[in-house]
């Protein structure tokens, strides 16, 4: 990240005919930089130490910063020079830490590629052909569909996983919703700088299509499971973000902002339900958790919002339960994230204690920690808040890997830990996959909700 462009205060300005030239040399100067470093506010990453609840972090988050992490009496913060200044103002101390990692090995990195030490993680092209390879090696388990476009005019794809076996078929024509497959969907990458969540994803694929016929979990699955992945929310993003070599941190996706030089829409916070109700997200342009102009006003959210209403056949939701595919913090979070309360208007007691026990269950798989997402602050038009309360399908956020301690790299752990951190959670896979049919069946309530 550039640091800003310098500006000569204006007392110190006009004092003779030396200093005037010189001036106009720095305007020419100033105006000769390419237009990024002008008109994007440059963000660092901040340790705020001070908020210990989450009323706190949620006033730290209504600065227009990003909340990155959560430790118990400080939170890490991503902000521009404004930002990081408000939330000094709030009365905490702010500290800045340590930009993304030099991983260029001493190497120029290709453009629009990871820096060569990172070069097992897959940039936007590697993944597709990665995804491509896959399919036309199992084609009879996978397919993929193209879902739309991105703002900057990348596809935006679905792969279906179903097995060929003879677990309860996919109604189709309808006539069968009552034996149809339950489908899961797995969505990656809303966020630029959380390139790990691209890499589960293509974990995801690589295992369903090399365990089905041989591991028996996976092959009763998805004889009787239709799986979706949607591996790139934000593939603009992603690509701006190693499009130097150097990592950018950036968030939101590459939209440009109406009378803004400030590009960009938080995909997390534009999602149509509850969208901007609460002090959850920002309607500042400059903000990280900019919520844009109106909900789905975001192509890829529309995009991802499209497919997953196209899933209602016969006026039934055929998805029942997803997972959303953050980093970091290593935490399993369930809905609302609009308000603190563990009961709202669409969360009945046992939609929550089904959360909560699912979502407990698959930590204690993967040894992350399970928690409500307001928890750790307020956020609204988030896709999992809509996901369950528009379309009723529990739907739960994963923050993988590394945890909030600041050892692990953050947003850019190396990639020698993607083996590990993916398959990490592939019991919390299965388990969603193996409750999706009747998550009540968790609170010992299956006879009274599933039959
Ligand atoms: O703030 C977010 O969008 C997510 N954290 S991140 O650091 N990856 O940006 C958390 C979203 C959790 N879900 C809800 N709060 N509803
Ligand atoms: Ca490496
Ligand atoms: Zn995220």
């Amino acid at each position: 990240m550039r640091p800003p462009t310098p500006r000569t205060p204006r007392s110190r300005r006009l004092h003779g005919k030396v200093a005037a030239a010189a001036t106009a040399v720095l305007l020419t100067l100033a105006m000769a930089a390419p237009a990024a470093s002008r008109t994007e506010e440059p963000t660092r990453s901040y340790e705020v130490t001070g908020p210990r609840t989450a009323a706190q972090r949620t006033a730290v988050a209504a600065t227009g910063a990003s909340v990155d992490a959560v430790r118990r009496g400080s939170v890490v913060i991503t902000a521009d020079a404004a930002q990081a200044e408000r939330v000094r103002r709030l009365g905490y101390s702010v500290r800045v830490l340590p930009g993304p990692p030099d991983r260029s090995d001493g190497r120029r990195a290709e453009p629009f590629d990871f820096p060569p030490a990172d070069a097992n993680y897959h940039n936007y092209a590697e993944a597709m052909a990665e995804i491509n390879a896959d399919i036309a090696r199992y084609p009879s388990l996978m397919s993929k569909q193209v879902i739309g476009k991105s703002y900057e005019g990348r596809d935006i794809i679905a792969v279906k996983v179903t097995g060929t076996g003879t677990g309860t078929q996919p109604a189709g024509d309808g006539t069968a919703a009552a034996a149809a497959r339950p489908e899961v969907l797995f969505t990656h990458h809303q966020h630029a700088r959380e390139h790990l969540t691209v890499e589960m994803a293509l974990y995801l694929l690589k295992e369903f299509g090399s365990k089905y016929g041989s591991d028996a979990r996976v092959t009763k699955m998805l004889d009787s499971r239709v799986v979706w992945i949607v591996p790139d929310l934000n593939p603009d993003g992603g690509e701006y973000d190693i499009a130097t070599g150097s990592y950018r941190s950036w968030r939101k996706n590459r939209q440009p902002n109406n009378g803004s030089s400030a590009r960009g829409t938080d995909l997390n916070r534009n999602w149509d339900y509850k969208w901007g109700c609460c002090g959850g997200s920002s309607g500042s342009t400059g903000s990280e958790t900019y919520r844009g102009t109106a909900p789905e006003s975001a192509p890829e959210v529309k995009v991802v919002a499209d497919f997953v209403r196209s899933r209602v056949v016969n006026g039934k939701q055929q998805i029942k339960a997803a997972i959303d595919f953050h980093t970091y913090s290593e935490l399993v979070l369930w809905p609302f994230g609009w308000t603190y309360d563990d009961t709202a208007p669409g969360m009945t007691k046992d939609d929550h204690d089904a959360f909560a026990a699912v979502g407990k269950s698959m930590a204690a798989s993967n040894g992350y920690t399970p928690e409500q997402s307001s928890d750790l602050y307020i956020t609204d038009g988030s896709i999992d808040d809509w996901l369950w309360g528009n379309q009723k399908i529990f739907a739960y956020t994963f923050e993988m890997y590394p945890d909030s301690s600041g050892a692990g790299g953050g947003f850019y752990p190396p990639d020698e830990v993607i083996d590990r951190e993916t398959a990490r959670n592939r019991d919390a896979v299965l388990q969603l996959l193996e409750n999706a049919d009747c998550m009540y069946r968790s609170i010992g309530k299956e006879a009274q909700y599933c039959r």
